[in-house]
């Protein structure tokens, strides 16, 4: 073991200082400090991530390369040296010399390659394959703009730019002796080789080189150092000349283009598919890239091409990456010259698909036009995989020429990625119990009928690490003085803190942090938003992102209504509240929008309404991202996780906020069904329909909110004010859309999908049995602290392991220093 050296490290960073700026400590910025903070702390990771590339030449473990479009990072700089074990260390080290480290980690920018749970939800897997031992590759795109800043401008959100690596990112290493080629458009042309094999040639194709950059994951405590690569695009440098000889100087502009236009920027929509050519491109690029990489380095260490499977598996998050298999398919036929049985059997031994959601508009579906055009040989491969899969389904079930339509992967001019996806997946798995049971019974229950062995659970996970130690150290040093340290790499362990639920001081200590938090918060906004909160309100919170499905408008419209209430009733009994949103809308989204809107008017009243004694605050967290997220959740009481049951496939916000001791206000959903499961219905407050009654609504079509609006006075009324100026009194149209949006049938073809007015009784029901319960504070207590003392099941280290002994059946590697 290595012990940390105080007059080292500081020495080390004056020395980047100086090596970097040419300056000494006292000259540099809090930039440059944390540039030269960041550079030494690479040092102590580089000496890991060296050793863990050795174990695995050494130890031969069979890895996962896990392929996403999305990798939502946030800040490494803190985590690593959690992770490394020298954060206490290094803060004192360097309030010693009169620098504070919370100031030096918010020079960082958050690495913000992801929309939002989707991507969280792979950076939180990789650090827990690190944090296990596993041998692990995440795979993805080096976006120069990642997920955009969220400026709100006079109550609207206004998109800006994020340049992440403006700065330089000092976490990041290129590495271009293992760039790759990746080929688009074209022609293919059959060639019959001299052994009379047919041979399929990619011709007149545009090419674009990826190279990698690697970003370390560090393990907890374990020396085991793993490794993000992300991929950029540069232009064929070669090709372009050999054209240019040519005469072709179109065509090498137009390479120098696609290269450049490739990764400029993350897709920030969430959810719901776009379809635009670009998109497509980004896919195959990296994977492509990742492919050629992931065989090349089997090859390096071994010959036979048909044990890939024994070694190597691809989980592809969602159906993003899920041409991989097109082209593992392509480089094993093409390059390997394998039959087809042959590479069939080991592409399908190799890739494993997750699927995150049942919304209807986030299934990935090409045109064959874009498709066969972008991608020739792959769309070849494709058709022949349905050729082959349509017979199967024909033997299986003999006449039923529905399930062709339903299952085939091309049909009605289409490629339909799911479909491919299950069709070669060794796995298919949801992300929660309750969604992988609709996957099953509604969504996918043909290909559940044909294929039942594939499908299995996996439910989502956090890692404690950041989520409680980085983002909540108060707590986490708490946990640890009443438990040990076991939680941290066992989260199960948590379990030991429930005795202490009904101990005097243990609560009274909870409810101190808590407290603290939410000062440290309050102080945020206070900067950030100029409202004044009052830390002793209840802090009830809904950070996510912004979706119809995910019912922020629901809040909203309650918020509205209890302020209805309280002026009618100035004397009711009331506990101050402050409601707390944070929320990134698409760009092209317009009732997310106009949500967001709403939200800051309806805040814009309710704050400046002197007459109600600041009982209720409302307050819009601009620019919600993960580095504020982590303070967000240590500062909640309560976890508002609302969305039409059926519709969150999982949900794992919910577990950030349950693990800092927030009680969840939410529907039967997603991971929420779970949640209750381990902390016990009398520990949440749990309102609404169920998934069963929703999807039975949604079949029978029987659902007519306007009855609800013509019979319940308060509702009317509040809906009234979305149209009667009332919070908008210049524009008194302005909410209009979100009116219709619930009412109005010619607007959309069914007024209030996600079953706002059908839930809004039940949902102000159970604020006001929030209400109640906070004001038994030992009560109160209690509740929180099982939430925490039963987060266990929770952590992204458990849905790991899961992973590995149900689907990829790693091998765990130890790093010896
Ligand atoms: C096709 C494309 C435009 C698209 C892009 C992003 C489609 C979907 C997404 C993102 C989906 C997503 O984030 N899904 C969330 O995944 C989480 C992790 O499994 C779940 O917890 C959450 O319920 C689900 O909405």
């Amino acid at each position: 073991e290595n012990v940390f050296n105080k007059e080292a490290f500081i020495e080390d960073v004056k020395e980047n200082v100086k090596n970097l700026y040419r300056k000494t400590l006292d000259e540099a910025s809090q930039q440059e400090i944390f540039q030269a903070v960041s550079y030494t702390v690479k040092d102590v990771i580089i000496d890991d991530w060296l050793a863990t590339q050795k174990a695995f030449d050494k130890q031969d473990p069979k890895m996962v390369y896990y392929m996403s479009m999305e990798f939502l990072m946030g800040r490494a700089l803190g985590n690593n040296m959690i992770n490394l074990k020298m954060y206490k260390e290094v803060k004192e080290a360097l309030e010693e010399i009169g620098l504070n480290l919370d100031e030096i980690e918010d020079q960082e920018p958050d690495p913000a390659l992801g929309n939002g749970g989707l991507g969280r939800l792979a950076a939180c897997f990789m650090e827990s394959l690190a944090t296990l031992g596993y041998a692990a590759y995440g795979c993805g795109i080096r976006y120069r703009y990642g997920m955009f800043k969220q400026k709100i401008k006079d109550g609207f959100q206004v998109e800006v730019p994020d340049n992440w690596l403006k700065n330089g990112y000092p976490f990041e290493l290129r590495r271009p002796e293992y760039s790759y080629e990746v080929k688009f458009g074209g022609y293919v042309r059959a060639e019959v080789t001299e052994e009379g094999k047919t041979r399929f040639i990619q011709e007149n194709y545009q090419s674009v080189l990826a190279v990698p950059y690697d970003m370390p994951i560090v393990g907890y405590g374990n020396h085991v150092v793993d490794t993000l690569m992300i991929w950029d695009a540069e232009p064929m440098e070669c090709f372009e000349l050999d054209s240019f000889d040519k005469g072709d100087y179109h065509k090498a502009v137009e390479q120098e283009n696609l290269a450049r236009n490739l990764v400029e920027v993350l897709y920030p929509n969430d959810n719901h598919i776009a379809g635009k050519e670009l998109r497509l491109k980004q896919q195959y690029f990296f994977v492509s890239a990742s492919v050629q990489r992931a065989l090349a380095r089997y090859k390096k260490h071994h010959d036979d091409i048909h044990k890939l499977p024994e070694k190597v598996t691809f989980q592809l998050n969602d159906t993003h990456p899920t041409v991989a298999v097109a082209e593992l398919m392509r480089i094993l036929l093409d390059e390997e010259g394998l039959s087809w049985d042959e590479a069939w059997e080991i592409t399908t031994k190799t890739c494993a698909y997750t699927n995150h959601t049942i919304m209807a508009e986030a299934l990935e579906k090409w045109p064959i036009e874009i498709f066969s055009r972008l991608l020739p040989r792959i769309y070849q491969i494709v058709e022949e995989i349905n050729r082959r899969f349509i017979l199967q389904i024909q033997a299986e079930f003999p006449g039923d020429n529905g399930k062709v339509a339903r299952m085939a992967i091309v049909y009605d001019g289409q490629v339909k990625m799911a479909h491919l996806a299950i069709a070669a997946g060794y796995s298919v798995n949801g992300v929660a119990k309750l969604h992988t049971e609709i996957l099953k019974n509604e969504q996918l229950h043909d290909f559940y009928e044909l294929f039942p062995q594939k499908f299995n659970n996996k439910t989502n996970g956090i890692t404690q690490r950041r989520f409680l130690m980085h983002g909540d150290p108060l707590l986490a040093d708490w946990v640890s003085e009443h438990i040990g340290n076991d939680w941290i790499t066992n989260l199960a362990h948590i379990e030991k803190l429930a005795i202490y639920a009904t101990d005097k001081k243990a609560q009274q200590e909870f409810m101190n942090i808590k407290y603290q938090n939410k000062l440290r918060l309050a102080k945020y906004i206070k900067e950030h938003n100029g409202i004044e909160v009052d830390p002793r309100s209840i802090f009830d919170v809904q950070v996510k992102r912004l979706h119809e499905y995910k019912r922020q408008l629901l809040n909203i419209l309650h918020v509205m209504y209890l302020y209805n209430e309280l002026k009618e009733h100035p004397d009711m009994d009331f506990y101050p509240r402050t409601f707390i949103f944070g929320a990134k809308a698409a760009a092209g989204y317009k009732n997310a929008k106009l949500t967001i809107k709403l939200i800051n008017n309806v805040a814009d009243v309710i704050n400046n309404d002197r007459s109600i004694n600041g009982k209720i605050k409302v307050v819009f967290i601009e620019d919600y991202r993960v580095s504020i997220a982590e303070w967000i959740f240590a500062a909640a009481d309560v976890s508002e996780q609302i969305s039409t049951a059926s519709k969150e496939a999982s949900g794992t916000g919910n577990m950030k906020f349950m693990l800092n001791g927030a009680l969840t206000l939410g529907t039967m959903d997603g991971a929420n069904v779970e949640i209750v499961e381990e902390v016990g219905k009398e520990n949440a407050f749990i309102f609404g329909m169920s998934s069963d009654e929703v999807i039975a609504h949604e079949r029978n079509r029987d659902y007519d909110p306007m009855q609800i609006f013509n019979s319940d006075q308060d509702i009317r009324k509040v809906l009234m004010q979305l149209i009667n100026g009332f919070y908008s009194p210049n524009d008194p149209e302005l909410f209009r859309d979100l009116y219709n949006s619930l009412l109005n049938t010619q607007c959309t073809q069914f007024a209030d999908t996600y079953f706002i007015l059908k839930d809004f009784r039940s949902y102000a029901e159970a604020q006001k049995r929030v209400m109640e319960a906070y004001k038994d504070e030992e009560g109160w207590a209690k509740s929180a602290i099982l939430n925490i003392a039963h987060a266990g099941k929770f952590s992204s280290d458990r849905t790991i392991q899961e992973y590995v002994d149900d689907i990829w059946h790693l091998d765990k590697i130890t790093v010896e220093v």
